[in-house]
């Protein structure tokens, strides 16, 4: 028996359209698991929405009478509660290496992607997260969204240099976490899903093997990620 499961997921101006590299994570942990989950769409602003958390950002799943919070927590959550179902992690050795890859996307990837898609979110954005996004990502970042936007060329070369480990890795093993998709793979894929859905173009050349990758885990858990709606093309 599962509890029933609620996720608290980032969107667009459009509820449908759900860019979070943090929530796809949890969304793909759940497919993993067989778990069946109703996602609601939430906005940056919406902060009180999930103050039962006790905290503002999202994923944030509602299981039971838990609020749970923190990708990489839930994916712990997930694999301790429902031990007998397909693990994220394989083994205590592969849950210790998925939270290094875990933190290397959230610490190089994710800043790296970000540089380069922070204007396509700020397009798709509802009117009312439109200001605070910029805000909070101009400061975090130090510049405005044109310095960042005229950086581009520099910000895609940077993002090829990073990604040179994965690219090594996925020409030698179909999937991150080895043979077949795992936790290791949701958290690198979550960047990925973020610029498909978000991002008209492609950030990857079609001959890598991480698009070969990106296609696979976009087939994976019955095509969860490619049945996921896209900002349209301008
Ligand atoms: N380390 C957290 C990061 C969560 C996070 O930054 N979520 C973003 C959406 S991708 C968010 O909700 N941001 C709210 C804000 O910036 O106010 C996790 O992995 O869950």
């Amino acid at each position: 028996m599962s509890a029933n499961l609620r996720l608290f997921d980032l969107a667009g101006a459009d509820d449908n359209l759900r860019f979070s590299p943090n929530c796809w994570r949890t969304r793909l942990a759940l497919a993993h698991k067989g778990l069946p989950v109703e996602t609601v769409a939430w906005r940056f602003t919406e902060k009180e929405v999930i103050a039962k958390s006790g905290q503002g950002k999202v994923p944030v799943l509602v299981a039971g009478d838990q609020w749970l919070y923190e990708s990489w927590d839930i994916a712990e959550y997930l694999e301790d509660t429902y031990p007998d179902r397909p693990s994220l992690f394989g083994c205590s050795q592969g849950r210790a290496a998925a939270r290094f890859v875990n933190q290397w996307a959230n610490e190089v990837l994710h800043p790296a992607m970000a540089r380069l898609l922070l204007p396509d979110i700020h397009a798709a954005l509802h009117e009312k997260d439109k200001d605070y996004f910029r805000t909070t990502r101009e400061a975090a970042f130090g510049r405005s969204f044109s310095a960042i936007a005229a950086e581009r060329d520099e910000a895609l070369a940077a993002l090829r240099r990073t990604l040179a480990p994965l690219r090594t890795t996925l020409g030698a093993q179909p999937f991150v976490a080895g043979a077949a998709p795992a936790y290791a793979d949701h958290v690198v894929f979550g960047a990925f899903q973020w610029a498909h859905v978000i991002t008209p173009g492609s950030l990857t050349v079609a001959d890598d093997p991480i698009s070969a990758w990106v296609e696979r885990m976009l087939d994976a858990y019955g095509g969860l990620a490619r049945a996921a709606q896209r900002m349209a093309r301008r």
